[in-house]
């Protein structure tokens, strides 16, 4: 068994909607530890070093100014590769298409050009975590 942690969040959308609760339950019945949990609305640099990759690409605005638009949930979790088994759990990226069973298929929305309404963030690889975790829990 490999255990490892990785970053969740519940981005603004998910945190007005009301589902933080939901989506935890999702968490916690795969059987994940939640290790760290905190409500933050971060300065725009901690968001602009989570989305470093992304910076220059045509949604990197709308995706910063809507992380700023209200509270997330910042999480650490860990359990057996749970990088790679939350990111199953959350769903493809834009929630239109999303599969149902996953976070983002069964609670996510036809947004049309909003595709960062997505809900969930998971870190996408050990080296994504590690960064993200020093980023959101110091
Ligand atoms: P995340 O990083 O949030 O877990 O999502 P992801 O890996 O599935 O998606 P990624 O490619 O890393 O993109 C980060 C976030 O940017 C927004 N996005 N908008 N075409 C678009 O308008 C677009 N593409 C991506 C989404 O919020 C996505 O989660
Ligand atoms: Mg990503």
């Amino acid at each position: 068994m490999t255990s490892e942690e990785s970053l969740v969040l519940i981005k603004p959308d998910g945190v007005a909607r009301n589902l933080t609760g939901e989506i935890l339950s999702r968490i916690e019945a795969k059987g994940y530890q939640l290790v760290d949990i905190k409500l933050i609305e971060p300065e725009r640099s901690l968001l602009a070093a989570h989305y470093a990759e992304h910076e220059g690409k045509p949604f990197y605005e709308p995706l910063l100014e809507f992380m700023e638009s209200g509270p997330i949930v910042a999480i650490r979790i860990a359990g057996n590769r749970v990088i790679e088994g939350f990111r199953s759990l959350a769903g493809t990226t834009d929630p239109t298409t999303a599969a149902p069973g996953t976070i983002r298929g069964d609670l996510g929305r036809d947004w049309g050009l909003k595709v960062q309404q997505n809900l969930v963030h998971g870190s996408d690889s050990p080296e994504s975590a590690q960064r993200e975790l020093a980023i959101w829990f110091g």
